[in-house]
């Protein structure tokens, strides 16, 4: 093997060094700042200890007992676990953890459920449907034909009725139900029996809110009427960035699917050191996630009316807000969702621009989406969404600088920089915290 010159080795060190700051700056500018995009959050100290195990060196191609490989008998152990928490936690029968993100498992049920060109139901992105659901996404792959609910944008939610015409005209085989501008549960009771009628099966894709789900404070759409619940495992479900396939069918045929879907369908090898951390995530969650998803959701509603009382055209006031950790405001009267989320970020408050219903163009949309679930994973509680709030209106509303309003930020941050609801072994208070609930929440 050729040595490396001096050069070369002071060069290797500078991009190494280079690297490593950047990400140790990202974190230290997270450290400081209001995180309020929905699709992320912050993993426990446990769960991320076993990103970096020597399960993320390994192969496990097949399912625990099952493999290609040897050298698999802790990672079987672990996935074992893996899935009973799952099923446990989901009220379920069937679970497959190997799916290595939310789109990937949308991918899995696709392959399993799909025929080529087929026609699925599904929600329009400009009415919050993810990319997963477009021909340039997931639904392209296999040539998807969407069959579009009927949206009703005031209530944010599907005309029950006219959604029921269309599925009773158009007849999909599947229907699917998912969002990533999530803000209430859809009306999976009220349209069961025209699925039932018309032969379709349903499909959820809970990404965002399976947190909520598992913690029985949104809804339960496997016990509504879906046969299949996809999702990602790290938005309001606290995990590591993952996908995950759930059934509460008694057709076996159909987690047969969904298993070769999964592997060999969609992966090779799964990513073990995340399924090692998923199975502590679900372990917390079904300790803490109760406790855990209310304050989310009440962080949530109170985020939604503070900035409403500002004046901010926050989505469906008529209603509450929000059922959901997500809350949308139209900002038009603030320069557009394009210009206010960069302002917004030079002040330490990291938010999304996002398509709102009646927005043409994705880069330059209307709306801002909010998320509340890592600010109450710190810890905040309303009090603390009323500052974000007072926040947002004096850099959007007052001419407050960024400067200013950044150094406001930090002060705010300073008192919450530990995960909450999770376990935090031999620290006392720190656990009753976790059991009760959030300090100032
Ligand atoms: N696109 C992500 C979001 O909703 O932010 C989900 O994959």
């Amino acid at each position: 093997m050729a040595l490396l010159t001096e050069p070369q080795v002071a060069d290797l060190e500078q991009t190494v060094q280079r690297i490593r700051r950047s990400v140790e700056e990202h974190s230290r500018w997270f450290e400081g700042a209001l995180p309020l995009i929905a699709s992320e959050n912050l993993l426990s100290p446990y769960a991320k200890e076993l990103l970096i195990s020597d399960f993320h060196s390994r192969y496990a191609e097949g399912l625990p007992g099952e493999r290609y490989y040897e050298g698999n008998h802790w990672v079987d152990e672990v996935e074992r676990e893996c899935l009973r928490l799952a099923r446990e936690l989901f009220r379920c029968n069937f679970a497959d953890v190997r799916p290595i993100s939310g789109t990937v498992a949308n991918l899995a049920v696709l392959k399993a459920m799909a025929e080529p060109g087929m026609r699925i139901g599904s929600c329009r992105l400009a009415e919050g449907a993810h990319i997963s659901s477009a021909g340039f996404g997931a639904f392209g792959l296999r040539s998807v034909k969407p069959v579009y609910y009927a949206f009703d944008t005031e209530e944010m939610q599907l005309d029950v009725d006219a959604t029921k015409r269309i599925l009773t005209t158009e007849r999909p085989p599947l229907a699917l139900f998912g969002l990533s501008l999530f803000l209430f549960p859809f009306p999976l009771k009220e349209l069961q029996e025209t699925l039932r009628d018309i032969g379709a099966l349903g499909w959820y894709d809970g990404a965002h809110v399976l947190g909520l789900i598992a913690s029985g404070v949104f809804q339960d759409p496997l016990h509504e009427g879906c046969a299949v619940l996809s999702g990602s495992t790290h938005k309001t479900l606290p995990g590591p960035q993952h996908g995950i396939l759930l059934s509460d069918s008694e057709d076996a045929e159909l987690k047969k699917h969904l298993t070769s879907a999964a592997f060999p369908g969609v992966t090779s090898n799964h990513h073990l050191n995340e399924m090692a951390a998923l199975a502590v995530s679900l372990a917390e969650h079904l300790a803490f996630g109760k406790d855990y998803a209310r304050a989310t959701v009440a962080n949530a509603k109170a985020l939604g009316a503070a900035l409403h009382q500002r004046g901010f055209q926050v989505l469906c006031a008529h209603k509450g807000f929000t059922e959901s950790h997500q809350v949308a405001v139209r900002m038009e009267a603030e320069g557009g969702g394009d210009a206010v989320a960069k302002r917004l970020e030079s002040a330490r408050i990291v938010a999304n621009k996002n398509l709102l219903p009646g927005d043409k163009s994705p880069n330059h949309p209307q709306g801002i989406r909010l998320g509340t679930q890592e600010l109450t994973r710190v810890g905040m509680g309303p009090s603390e969404m009323d500052a974000v709030a007072e926040l947002m209106d004096a850099l959007l509303h007052k001419g407050k600088s960024p400067e200013e309003v950044g150094n406001r930020v930090l002060e705010l941050k300073k008192n919450f920089t530990k995960v909450r609801y999770c376990f935090a072994a031999g620290e006392a208070a720190y656990r009753y915290y976790h059991l009760v609930g959030a300090p100032g929440g």
